[in-house]
């Protein structure tokens, strides 16, 4: 595992909300609370599904939390595949509009098998990261992104 940085290092205060879990028959645990840790420390708000966590689950998370910048799922034993067959037929009927970003070890054996990275796309995986650094990197880019495309609001009262 790469050394994660201090989790004060680039504290920025309300960074947004991602969605997190492990996949569906996946019961490593250990990433999921590290990756919610340092989310965390650079000021994301972590809705943790933790474990064992069916697409279903994710979806309904989304619904409640519409504004997530995305879902961030981990697999750590081989079947990524299998446990998200369904994620791109969901993700239709629940109208997701966040990238679905999904690392860890995502198939059976040490070395990925070839073709596998376009399989998870076309089920619906939106991208594959290695690490928590990197997926930190792109949730702020994304919270960047967000923030630029929000309606500026006027307080009542102020600008006439
Ligand atoms: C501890 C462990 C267990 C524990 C888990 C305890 C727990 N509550 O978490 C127990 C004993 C229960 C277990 C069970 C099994 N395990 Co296990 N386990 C491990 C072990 C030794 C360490 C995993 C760990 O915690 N690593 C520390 C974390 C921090 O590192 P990480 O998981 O690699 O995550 C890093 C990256 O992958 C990435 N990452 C992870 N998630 C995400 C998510 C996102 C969005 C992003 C961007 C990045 C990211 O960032 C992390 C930090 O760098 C690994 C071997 C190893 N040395 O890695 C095997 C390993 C993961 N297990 C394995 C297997 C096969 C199993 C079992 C199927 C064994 C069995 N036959 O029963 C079961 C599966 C149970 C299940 N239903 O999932 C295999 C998976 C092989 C594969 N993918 O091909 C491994 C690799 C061992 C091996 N070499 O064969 N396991």
């Amino acid at each position: 595992m790469s050394k994660l940085p201090p989790t004060h290092a680039a504290i920025v205060p309300d960074a947004g909300k991602v969605i997190l879990g492990v996949a569906a028959s996946d019961a490593h645990a250990v990433a999921n609370h590290l990756i919610a840790h340092y989310l965390r420390g650079l000021g994301f708000q972590v809705i943790n599904l933790g474990v064992c966590t069916p697409v279903s689950e994710f979806m309904g998370a989304y619904d409640e939390h519409r504004d997530a910048l995305a879902i961030a799922i981990g697999s750590m034993n081989g079947h990524a595949l299998q446990d998200l067959r369904e994620l791109k037929l969901l993700k239709q009927r629940h109208q997701v509009r966040c990238p679905v970003i999904l690392g860890g070890n995502l198939s059976v054996g040490s070395r990925k098998r070839d073709g596998l990275e376009a399989d998870l796309q076309e089920v619906g995986v939106t991208m594959i990261l290695e690490s928590p650094e990197q997926l930190g990197q792109h949730l702020l880019r994304l919270r960047d992104q967000q923030r630029a495309a929000a309606p500026i609001r006027v307080a009542a009262g102020g600008a006439r």
